[in-house]
């Protein structure tokens, strides 16, 4: 039970303690400047799920011998409030990792949301996406899906049940029974295929391995594997260790990001 009462009213209370330095307002907090490597492809970002996506999927290119997928990755620290700098607020206006540039082109391209980095990254070098409108269509409904439901699990289970100061059993029972629901789809859908799309390992295994991958593996919010049962679902378990079987996979997860001050 709680003894909270819901104001009509909600006021921010700037004295609260936030230990994500969340605010109810968007927008640059400080002047910034980002650094620039050499490459025409510019990443800030973070190795959380959202970032390991983009970092999959340059290594991945890198892999297939695509040259000029070379990349400067640059750490922002979301814990220090880097994201709500000028310069990345210019590149991303939401704030959130990861953000990119493409400066091969006479005016440079942002690109902000890591299911469209993967989308971006796919289309510029025709790598990892299906060529029929079909099976496109198809990995598009996944990569949705992702972007969708990932929140869920990340916003939701994975700050009650990991971050939150107590733990309340309403929203842990609420978020875990969306999140094993999830775990379960996927676990189906996986039944009778190497990949998401089939055969065909696309961008839409980037976009869900980092959560739901990781999350089956025990690598996610401390013991959550444990807790969800994880073992139960024997599919999408073995599609996570073929993904992480691969060596791009493997060389994302630990490459390095640089400093950006
Ligand atoms: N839908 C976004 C989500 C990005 C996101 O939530 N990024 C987190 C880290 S994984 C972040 O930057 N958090 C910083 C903050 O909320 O201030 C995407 O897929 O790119």
């Amino acid at each position: 039970m709680s003894d909270y009462e819901v104001p009509k009213v909600w006021e921010w209370n700037k004295d609260e303690e936030n230990a994500f330095g969340n605010q109810p307002v968007a927008g640059s907090r400080f002047e910034q400047t980002l650094p620039v490597g050499e490459n025409s492809l510019q990443v800030y970002s973070l190795g959380t799920p959202n970032g390991q996506k983009v970092a999959i999927m340059l290594e991945e290119l890198k892999e297939a011998g695509k040259k000029s997928a070379e990349y400067d990755l640059y750490k922002i620290h979301i814990g220090e409030g880097d994201q709500f700098g000028s310069d990345f607020v210019k590149i991303n206006p939401n704030s959130k990792i990861p953000a990119m540039m493409d400066y091969s082109k006479d005016k440079p391209i942002r690109v902000f949301e890591s299911v469209n980095i993967l989308l971006y990254l796919a289309e510029k070098f025709d790598s990892f996406i299906p060529k029929t409108l079909a099976e496109k269509t198809e990995m598009m409904n996944w990569l949705f899906w992702q972007t969708g439901a990932a929140p869920y699990v990340g916003g939701g289970f994975g700050h009650f049940y990991s971050y939150a100061p107590t733990k309340q059993e309403y929203p842990i029972n609420r978020f875990t029974m969306e999140t094993k629901r999830q775990l379960d789809l996927l676990d189906r859908h996986l039944a009778d295929k190497d990949y998401i799309n089939g055969d065909e390992y696309t961008i839409a295994d980037m976009a869900i391995w980092p959560w739901y991958g990781r999350l089956v593996q025990g690598e996610l919010y401390g013991d959550a594997a444990t807790f969800l049962k994880a073992e139960e679902y024997t599919h999408l378990k073995e599609w996570a260790d073929r993904v992480g079987e691969r060596p791009a996979v493997k060389r994302a997860l630990e490459v390095e990001y640089k400093d950006i001050k």
